[in-house]
């Protein structure tokens, strides 16, 4: 140790120490001295003059030595004074290191009186050492299952002084979590120990760090310090958590097959395999199961089949993470579709005349409709419309339900058959359109009367003619048709005589038997 500093210091209590317990024994021829380790060179140790009772001239006369059994002599007589004084520096440490109690032996030889005097010189422990831990980094590792109150010994420090000089107390500071027992040992040493105060929480806390600090009697007192890190190893006791305890997405139906619809994330604040986190589906229909599927790794649901509104416009599914000790978290999620317009409207004919009397009245209804769209909202929305130029109209029966009926009345000879279009457009954007020829043949009715083809036909015969020659032909035509439209002639001949001044009478009395004319029926052509 640096001693310089305090020399004056030390010798003064070298001195009271030499004093007080060094009672010497002058009855074996034995003294007995006590002085500090660690004294400079020349230090005062006793005055064996005064207490052998030798004249100081008498000293240096005689020849005074002291011996020591040991390589090293630690003492010397000063002839002067007759003071014993230190040779070398002692180091208590050094020379005594398990020993309790340190004592030097010597031996005063007064050559001129063949006397010799045993000294016995106890080496007085200063606190010159501080106390030391082996290591002075300790690495501790504790399950954060470990219980309150469980011990873990700790390294002790070791001081090579003795007595009140040597380590008498330790101290732990750093963290809430951690106390220090001190327990004596079998020889009476201390073994420090750390004490779990308050449970651990690797997920709060991975690393705590100590300082223990051991400290001697000294004073001021020496200490040393080793530096502790408890690494909090990881146990299961966090379960996976889900972000959100249900996820909801909208999506459109068209949604192409291999999207992402949504992703899960659970996190799981324990590490390794205790935090790896695999997600799997808890509860899906047989139907969903074959439309969705979960990634387990990354949280991912991926469409698997495309997607139809109108089969179903919501799932429905709930999702489970597991982590690698057993723990895990459910979560729903709720798949809604949005419709797109992906369905035409359909027209179904319930009912319908495929013919008609054209003498029915307006109003009259040829068909029954019903019209459907799959789609919802105004997707869904089905408007209906005749192509123009016909002399029919809808009506709205029920709701989805239409009629066809006359706007007028139908007239045959005109037109005798109709292709009636029923168009049906929904309200999507762009809108979807279908439509529906409706057949209809208009049946004649008897309202057309037969018509000559000339109002009057006339021609010459000559008289005397044979019977059975060919007058004239006459030709009448009937709109109608069928039965309707079949003509049948009658003649009804009225004579006319060149000289018209014959009174009726007279006339018919001449065309009765003159009888010139002889008419054949099958001489007359039917048309039609
Ligand atoms: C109606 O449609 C049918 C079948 O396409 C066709 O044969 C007929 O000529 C059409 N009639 C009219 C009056 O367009
Ligand atoms: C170096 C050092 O700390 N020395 C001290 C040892 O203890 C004594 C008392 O026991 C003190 O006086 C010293 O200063």
């Amino acid at each position: 140790m640096s001693w310089a500093g305090r020399r004056w210091g030390r010798r003064q209590r070298a001195v009271l120490w030499a004093v007080l317990l060094a009672a010497w024994e002058a009855a074996w021829g034995q003294l007995r001295y006590s002085v500090p380790e660690e004294l400079p060179k020349g230090s005062f140790v006793g005055d064996v003059a005064k207490d052998l009772g030798l004249q100081l001239p008498e000293l240096s006369d005689r020849g005074v030595r002291v011996v020591s059994e040991g390589r090293t002599q630690y003492f010397t007589v000063n002839g002067k004074t007759g003071y014993l004084v230190t040779a070398e520096r002692i180091d208590r440490e050094q020379l005594c290191r398990l020993v309790e109690k340190c004592v030097l032996r010597c031996e005063l030889i007064v050559e001129g009186e063949m006397k010799v005097y045993r000294i016995l010189v106890e080496i007085m422990d200063i606190n010159d050492s501080a106390p030391s831990f082996k290591d002075t980094e300790v690495e501790e590792r504790i399950s954060e299952m470990t219980a309150p109150g469980s011990r873990f010994p700790l390294p002790d420090a070791h001081d090579p002084d003795s007595g009140r000089n040597s380590v008498q107390s330790y101290e732990l500071s750093g963290d809430e979590h951690f106390s220090l027992a001190v327990q004596a040992g079998p020889g009476g040493d201390q073994r420090p120990e750390l004490v779990l105060a308050k449970a651990l929480d690797r997920e709060e806390a991975a690393f705590h760090e100590l300082v223990l600090r051991a400290m001697d009697g000294g004073d001021p007192a020496r200490t040393g310090t080793a530096r502790i890190r408890v690494t909090v190893l990881d146990a299961n006791d966090n379960a996976p958590v889900f972000s959100q305890a249900e996820y909801t997405v909208r999506v459109p139906e068209d949604v192409p097959v291999g999207s992402v619809l949504a992703t899960v994330t659970a996190t799981d604040a324990d590490e390794g395999m205790n935090g790896q986190v695999k997600y799997s589906f808890k509860k899906i229909t047989e139907i969903a199961s074959k439309i969705f599927t979960l990634d387990s790794q990354t949280g991912a649901i991926i469409l698997l089949q495309s997607l139809d509104y109108e089969e179903d416009d919501c799932y429905e599914l709930e999702v489970q993470a597991r982590d690698g000790g057993g723990l895990f978290d459910t979560a729903k999620v709720g798949i809604t579709l949005t419709d797109i317009n992906d369905n035409s409207p359909v027209i179904s004919v319930r009912s319908a005349l495929s013919e008609m009397s054209e003498d029915a009245p307006s109003g009259t209804v040829i068909a029954l409709l019903h019209v459907d769209d799959r789609d919802s909202g105004s997707n869904g929305e089905v408007r209906c419309s005749l192509d123009g130029g016909v002399p029919f109209r809808l009506e709205k029966s029920l709701e989805d339900y239409y009629r066809v009926v006359t706007a007028r009345e139908l007239d045959r000879e005109q037109v005798s058959e109709y292709n009636v279009t029923v168009r049906a457009a929904d309200g999507g954007s762009p809108a979807l359109q279908s439509s529906a020829v409706l057949a209809l043949r208009v049946l004649d009715v008897n309202d057309n009367a037969p018509v000559f083809a000339e109002e009057r036909y006339s021609a010459r015969v000559w008289e005397n003619n044979a019977a059975g020659a060919l007058v004239l032909t006459v030709r009448a035509t009937d709109a109608d048709w069928g039965q309707n439209a079949r003509v049948r002639y009658r003649l009804q001949v009225e004579l006319i005589d060149e000289r018209a001044e014959m009174p009726a009478r007279d006339r018919l009395e001449k065309w009765r038997h003159a009888n010139i004319l002889k008419l054949k029926r099958a001489n007359w052509r039917v048309l039609h």
